[in-house]
């Protein structure tokens, strides 16, 4: 049934003008898919037009993690964001945030759809959610990420739908959506494998409270997928051929366990190299996007089904899982970001974890967000959901960053995203970590020499020597030595003469 002959036409600038200065938006995305596209794109002109006449007008946005570019960098560049919620990866974004422009909550995105709930980012004003199709009884068929928005569509004072039919309509046969009840209503979350569904196909909303349909026919405009370079590949290789030895030994099954990989260029050389592993079954996957790497894994039986809250696929790749539905659809289940990152179920499934880090010390905290403690990159995104939930958390990065100039392994994170509690394995292009029953001395020999670059590992192993007490030790004094030779000097260790490590 179309839409249109149930719900009023509006256009996005008519939408953008119903929003004052300071409101709370709630849009759906998770990465580029699904996002809202033509409303954020009116309201940025909206906020021009007002800068321009020397009034105030920006607005405070929520979604489900980061978004395309008519989100956020568009937005940002019209100044036009005053406050920012959960996760983003963008460029001019990020300038504002690290400027204090903009506040920026930096949170785990399974928190996020209780934190809705209970009203702690104030009164949600409007959700404006991308859907291919919406029914008079207020039935939303969502389009290729479910993220946040069936509690947006649940919350907001008024609604707008963008119905953008280039997505397929068959989308519902992927998607699994249920709102859990606030505690101490909640009962067990019957997902018993990654594919298990658990609710219903599409999202609800009180019909009285859509205020318009926007028509659109817009692609979600992810990046198309880059080969893996040399470092990722070697970082692959040592992940794939951990795993292998930890199946050989019994610690995981032999029909092997669900995997969670981060997004990038490391995540997807890891795939590809489980993948092409023969000592690796073909196996499942419970994370939150599902990307291009997946596409060729899934059509090769290599990959028997993934859960995910997100289809974040490059247009192409889009486009033809969408004339392969008949193959992909019993093979994928979008689901809130509440369930795709759920520490309870990730717990239950034995999830083995593989996200990527800005930095790593020497005792196996890791910091994912912030350069130099200070200068936000991304976000925690839910590389935090996982790495403390999984049954194996791996983090990886490459041993130096900016050619050499910037050493991943430090002697103490400037920013704690992950504490050594939660890490159990890391592992650069040099090598693997594995921490499992090390006490911090242990830890700190071994990650060193493992996973530093060898022109860190004489400065790190000094570091050790220096700090003579205490049962994790540290020199206080000289702990971010590093970090502050960078900031005055651009470079952690000057002394190194060739840049290019
Ligand atoms: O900077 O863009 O200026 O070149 O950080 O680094 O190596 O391109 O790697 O794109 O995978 O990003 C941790 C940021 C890595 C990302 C992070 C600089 C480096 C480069 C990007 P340039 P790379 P990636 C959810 C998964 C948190 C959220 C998460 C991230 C830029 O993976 O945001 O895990 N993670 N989500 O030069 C200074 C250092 C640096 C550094 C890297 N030590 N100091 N700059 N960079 N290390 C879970 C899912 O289920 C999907």
């Amino acid at each position: 049934m179309s839409a249109n002959a149930n719900f009023p036409s509006i256009t996005p600038e008519e939408v953008a003008e119903m929003i004052p200065n300071g409101a709370l938006v709630g849009f759906s995305g998770f990465t580029p898919a699904g996002a809202a596209k033509a409303t954020p794109r009116a309201i940025a002109a909206r906020a021009k037009r007002l800068h321009d006449q020397g009034e105030e007008y920006k607005i405070r946005v929520l979604t489900g993690a980061s978004t395309g570019p008519d989100l956020d960098e568009t937005l940002s560049e019209a100044d036009a964001i005053a406050w920012r919620a959960p996760y983003q990866s963008s460029r001019s974004l990020r300038q504002k945030i690290n400027k204090q422009e903009v506040q920026f909550v930096d949170m785990h995105l399974s928190h996020l759809p209780q934190m809705v709930e209970q009203g702690f980012f104030g009164n949600l004003h409007t959700a404006v959610v991308e859907a291919v199709d919406v029914t008079p009884d207020g039935r939303v068929y969502l389009s290729s990420s479910v993220g946040v928005s069936p509690s947006l569509l649940r919350h907001a004072d008024r609604v707008v739908i963008e119905l953008n039919r280039r997505h397929s309509r068959r989308l519902s046969e992927m998607h699994d959506i249920t709102v859990l009840p606030p505690p101490p209503h909640r009962s067990h979350i019957p997902i018993e494998q990654p594919l298990t569904k658990i609710g219903k196909p599409f999202a609800t909303v009180d019909p009285k409270k859509i205020v318009g349909v926007i028509e659109t026919n817009e692609p979600d405009g992810v990046a198309p997928f880059h080969p893996a370079d040399d470092v990722s590949r070697r970082i692959a290789e040592h992940v794939v051929r951990f795993l292998a030895d930890e199946r050989r030994q019994g610690r995981i099954a032999p029909e092997f366990l669900p995997l969670q990989a981060g997004v990038g260029n490391v995540a997807n050389a890891v795939m590809e190299g489980l993948g092409a592993s023969d000592a690796i079954p073909a196996f499942y996957m419970y994370s939150e996007v599902f990307q291009d790497s997946l596409v060729e894994l899934a059509e090769s039986g290599r990959l028997l089904g993934a859960s995910s809250t997100s289809l974040t696929l490059s247009d192409e790749l889009l486009d033809h899982v969408y004339d392969n539905m008949d193959f992909f659809a019993p093979r994928v289940v979008l689901r809130p970001q509440e369930l795709s990152n759920n520490p309870g179920v990730i717990r239950r499934l034995g999830v083995v974890a593989i996200n990527t880090v800005i930095e790593m010390d020497i005792y196996g905290c890791a910091n994912s967000t912030h350069v130099a403690g200070t200068q936000i990159m991304n976000g925690v995104g839910g590389s935090g959901d996982f790495t403390r939930n999984a049954h194996l958390s791996i983090l990886v990065a490459p041993s130096t960053a900016k050619g050499g100039k910037i050493s991943s392994v430090v002697p103490m994170v400037t920013h704690v995203d992950h504490n050594e509690h939660s890490v159990q394995v890391l592992v650069t292009e040099q090598g693997l970590a594995d921490l499992r029953g090390l006490g911090p001395m242990e830890r700190a020999r071994k990650i060193i020499d493992q996973c530093a670059h060898p022109h860190y590992r004489d400065y790190l192993h000094k570091y050790l020597e220096r700090s003579r007490t205490g049962h994790v030790r540290h020199d206080l004094t000289s702990c971010f030595e590093l970090h502050q030779n960078l900031i005055d000097t651009g470079r952690m260790l000057p002394e190194l003469e060739s840049a290019a490590v």
